[in-house]
């Protein structure tokens, strides 16, 4: 059983979500308000709907702390939701195609896909946006960073040095995209693409990245296939509603090119931490599923919301009769959202590892374990250098 555990429940239009975060050393300064601005940017993103005039995310700490600060108890949390109606919608009786609507009757039995899409629902996510946020407080007492942004949408693409032109302001450049993007100048195409979309009466998907920057060599392990961190983060990723691809690295390409054209080749450092460097980070990052010390690089494509206005054909569950998918609410894209639950579901893996590798009860015993490590990597760097002395 690996450290780090968490769990959320509630529906879309319940009263409340919540989550339970386990494994969270003690000791750790955690700062409410930075997570309420997570959850604040995951409603943002031009293209949603009405819900999100509705709700105005913010966390509540139930348990697990005391004094502002973590005392290694469970962390249980809520997030309430204003729209909380879900007994009086109505039954949509026509299954979307591409939502859960109908495999989840199918598996379950019901007779009403409300009971089905309530959970299904993207609004999950924001739980797990609230946990992803206290995960990347971890982290980043730590010195690791972890940083999503939205790449394309609806076939705009951004431009493809956008992250080197950001550099250090990042943040700043992200925020100041009305798609989280780090290229604001592709939004007004964006936002065309989003109104033509919605004028067609339909929806649009696009992709995003998610970066980690500072982590150390070897988290994870090649040791068994679970461990692996590219199945971890990969399966972190894919367990995020409408994600159908996930790269990292050059990810696709490496079908494409020969093995010097893919394999970063290692070089001297010069750096006394850690002798060891990388002339290229096609692999983002990952070796033998193990972190490699390069940054990490994954990036993920959603499709798009499969509540459509227009109305894709579908059968009545009561009569049977061939007719359209039941409309009510939707977004016409959440990639911008989906850009910050794939930065948190990065955060809740990378986190694991750490623990997994690191792990102590208290943030201090943490550290010790992860300077103790990093002495290790130096000194394998030493004697690298001195083997290779005459
Ligand atoms: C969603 C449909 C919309 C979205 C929702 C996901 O909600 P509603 O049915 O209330 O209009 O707004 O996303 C959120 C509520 C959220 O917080 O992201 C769906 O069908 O998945």
């Amino acid at each position: 059983m690996t450290r780090f555990q968490w769990r959320t429940a509630g529906e879309s239009h319940g009263p409340t979500l919540i989550g339970i975060l386990e494994g969270v050393p003690a000791g750790l300064s955690l700062d409410v308000e930075r997570v309420n601005r997570d959850l604040a940017r995951r409603q943002m993103g031009y293209g949603r709907g009405g819900r999100m005039r509705i709700e105005t995310d913010q966390v509540e700490i139930l348990s697990g702390w005391k004094g502002g600060l973590t005392i290694g108890a469970p962390i249980a949390y809520s997030v309430k939701n204003k729209d909380s109606v879900i007994e009086r919608l109505p039954t949509p009786n026509n299954p979307r195609p591409g939502h859960a609507d109908l495999a989840g009757c199918q598996k379950w039995g019901h007779r009403d896909p409300r009971a089905v899409l309530e959970r299904a629902s993207a609004r999950e996510t924001a739980a797990r946006v609230a946990a992803g946020g206290i995960a990347r407080q971890v982290l980043e007492a730590f010195g690791i960073e972890v940083f999503g942004y939205l790449t394309s949408l609806g076939g705009v693409h951004c431009a493809p040095d956008a992250w080197e032109r950001a550099g250090e302001r990042r943040d700043e450049v992200r925020g100041s995209s009305d798609f989280l993007s780090l290229d604001p100048a592709a939004d007004e195409r964006m936002r065309a693409a989003v109104d033509e979309a919605k004028a067609a009466k339909d929806s649009l998907g696009g992709t995003f990245e998610v970066r980690a920057l500072g982590l150390p060599p070897g988290l994870g392990s090649c040791a068994s296939g679970p461990e692996r961190l590219t199945a971890r983060i990969g399966g972190g990723l894919f367990s995020i509603p409408a994600i159908k691809a996930v790269e990292f690295g050059i990810g696709f390409e490496v079908a494409e090119r020969r093995g010097s054209g893919v394999h970063d080749g290692i070089v001297p450092s010069g750096d006394g931490d850690n002798a060891f460097a990388r002339e290229s980070n096609r692999a983002g990052g990952l070796e033998g599923g193990m972190s490699t010390g390069e940054p990490l690089v994954v990036k993920a494509a959603m499709k798009p919301i499969p509540s459509i206005r227009l109305g894709l054909p579908s059968v009545d569950l009561h009569t049977g009769e061939a007719t359209q998918a039941t409309y009510q609410r939707s977004d016409v894209t959440s990639v911008p959202a989906c850009s910050v639950v794939g930065e948190a579901m990065v955060a809740l893996e990378l986190v694991d590892a750490f623990l997994e590798k690191y792990g102590g009860d208290s943030m201090g015993q943490v550290e010790a374990a992860l300077a103790h490590h990093r002495a290790e990597v130096a000194a394998l760097g030493r004697s690298a250098n001195s083997e290779s002395q005459p």
